[in-house]
């Protein structure tokens, strides 16, 4: 590891006064959670189209929610890995920093982190499909097909492919990226929008971009620095003194 890099970087997020950082899957790898792509991933053995549309819960929401309670199941097994305590632990010590994260796991929670915009939502939330109305399960596994106290049908309270973000959550992450100042961007592919887009809007506000990841990404070539290893490894290096 590049210690001289490392401790420039370092003293940037020292200097920051509006840090934000956008994490994804590989931020939760280390823990066991799968990836969506790359090795291993889940959409080398599962199909997007069939799991995570609108379309795919109306054709079966029975196949859809058997999916969700393998993951559910998965996910209450592990625990937080030092990548999600380095980022609690960066809220505890500055106030005003940012997380916006794409997993729908809850581990940045777990973690001791309070602040956190889950912009894909959450697999430990319910939305009915009648009322709208949300709410929190943890069972695992839940009993499909699970019903509202109005007898609507529940779906996995996560954002599927061609459905909006949740506008309070999106607006709150645009505003950090266009105040932040610094951003670390990690364990994303970067490949999903509107969330990749955030880089540039940091970015375009003049903020210094850190990629973590063990590998490049569409993203790498816009950053202002790339550590390329382990979330694991390289935030608790960057973040603890
Ligand atoms: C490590 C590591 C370690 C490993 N340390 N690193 C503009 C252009 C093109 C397409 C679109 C566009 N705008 C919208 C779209 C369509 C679509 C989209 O982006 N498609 C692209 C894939 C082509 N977007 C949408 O549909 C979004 N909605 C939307 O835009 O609505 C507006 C609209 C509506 C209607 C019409 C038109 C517009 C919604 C996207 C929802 C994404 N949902 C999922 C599932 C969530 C629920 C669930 O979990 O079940 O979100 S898909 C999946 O991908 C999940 C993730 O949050 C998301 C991002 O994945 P992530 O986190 O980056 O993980 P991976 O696996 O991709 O990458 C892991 C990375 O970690 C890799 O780089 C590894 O190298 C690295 N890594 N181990 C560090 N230890
Ligand atoms: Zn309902």
């Amino acid at each position: 590891m590049d210690t001289h890099k490392i401790k420039m970087i370092r003293e940037r997020l020292a200097a920051s006064s509006a840090p934000v950082a956008l994490t994804g899957a590989g931020v939760s790898a280390e823990s066991g959670v799968p990836t969506f792509r790359g090795p291993g991933g889940l959409w080398k053995t599962y199909k997007p189209e069939d799991l995570a549309t609108p379309e795919a819960f109306e054709r079966d929401p029975y196949l859809v929610w058997e999916w969700y309670n393998f993951r559910r199941e998965k996910i209450a097994s592990v625990s937080p890995n030092p990548a999600h305590y380095a980022l609690a632990g960066l809220e505890a010590s500055k106030p005003a920093f940012t997380l916006i994260t794409q997993n729908v796991d809850g581990l940045h929670c777990l973690a001791g982190s309070r602040n956190v915009l889950e912009i894909h939502g959450s697999i430990w939330a319910l939305r009915c499909t009648a009322c709208g109305n949300s709410s929190e399960n943890r069972d695992v596994p839940i009993e499909i097909l699970p019903r509202c106290t109005c007898g609507g049908l529940l779906r996995p309270g996560v954002v599927w492919f061609g459905e909006t973000l949740p506008e309070d959550t999106m607006n709150a992450a645009f505003e950090a990226a266009e105040k932040a100042d610094f951003m670390m961007v990690a364990g994303t592919s970067g490949v999903v929008q509107p969330a990749a887009s955030l880089v540039s809007v940091a970015k375009r506000a003049g903020a210094f971009t850190v990629e973590i990841n063990t590998d490049a990404t569409p993203l790498s070539d816009i950053m202002d620095e790339r550590l390329e290893g382990r979330a694991g490894e390289i935030l608790p290096l960057i973040i603890t003194a």
